[in-house]
């Protein structure tokens, strides 16, 4: 059969649009797909939510590709591993309780699982803000506003696009980069004790872990925060390259919207 490259060129872009314009209204919009953000499109998506992760690296996985230093293996403790058993992703028993799994496996099969439920991933898509609107009386998040990390690399004067969600989930990770614009630009308080950021601390594994699920909760009108970006907006510890916090917080912070949907 000769090829026609046109034809090659009208497939992806008519169908990478009927993508994108089946997310313009969204039920839940995902910043980030480390494994928070991947986990909780996971279990979005197949209750049949419309749900899209903006990423803006183009590669998916976030800190969890690399395991620690690039020594590409993860820990899951024992509360975390029946989420690996779910997805299909093997573990070992290292010592009583630590459980390993490849990095690079445990990474791609947790998308493989977001993207067969239904979730859909926009990679070197980058959250430069958020649409504010006064809802009842009070401020509340309805919508994310992106643009082509490319653009954002280049610091190309280019504006964004927008994007309508019921819920934001910020899985952002250490960085926080969508509250952090949120307090920036806005005279909002968020429902941390001190209405601000309260910050990342340093490492502590074993309480971290602990308070990744605590923390896990509705931070602002409409947005959520989950994963490592849950510690540094209520302020907790880091625990490096162990990950069930990471899932278990992805499981919760879908649990906790698909509540509020109902
Ligand atoms: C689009 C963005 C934007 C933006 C950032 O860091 P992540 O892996 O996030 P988590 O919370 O799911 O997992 C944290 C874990 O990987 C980790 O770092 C741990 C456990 N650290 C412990 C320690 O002690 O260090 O992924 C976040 C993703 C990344 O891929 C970013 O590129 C992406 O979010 N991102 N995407 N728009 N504005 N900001």
């Amino acid at each position: 059969m000769p090829i026609d490259e046109t034809i090659v060129t009208e497939a992806i872009a008519t169908t990478f649009f009927e993508k994108f314009k089946s997310s313009l209204d969204l039920d839940v919009a995902i910043v980030g797909a480390g494994p928070s953000g991947l986990t909780a499109a996971w279990k979005l998506a197949e209750k049949g939510l419309n749900v899209a992760i903006f990423e803006r690296k183009l590669s998916i996985g976030g800190g969890m590709w690399g395991g620690g230093v690039t020594w590409n293996i993860i820990v899951v403790q024992e509360e975390g591993k029946h989420i690996l058993d779910e997805a299909g992703i093997p573990t070992k028993e290292f010592k009583k309780g630590y459980y390993t799994a490849d990095a690079v496996l445990a990474t791609t099969q947790l998308a493989a699982k977001a993207t067969l439920s239904g979730a859909k991933i926009f990679n070197c898509f980058s959250v430069e803000d958020v649409v504010l609107r006064v809802i009842d009386g009070e401020k509340r998040v309805t919508g994310i506003v992106i643009n082509s990390s490319p653009i954002e690399i280049a610091g190309l004067h280019v504006d964004p696009v927008v994007i309508k969600c019921k819920y934001l989930i910020e899985a952002t990770g250490h960085d926080l980069e969508v509250i952090n614009t949120l307090i920036r630009k806005n005279d909002v308080r968020l429902f941390t004790p001190t209405g601000k950021i309260e910050g990342e601390k340093s490492m502590w594994a074993d309480v971290a872990e602990a308070h990744t699920l605590d923390n896990t909760k509705e931070v602002f009108p409409g947005v959520f925060v989950a994963g490592m970006a849950a510690n540094a907006c209520f302020g907790s510890y880091r625990m490096g390259p162990i990950f069930g916090g990471m899932l278990l917080s992805g499981v919760k912070v879908a649990e906790e919207i698909i509540k509020r949907l109902k």
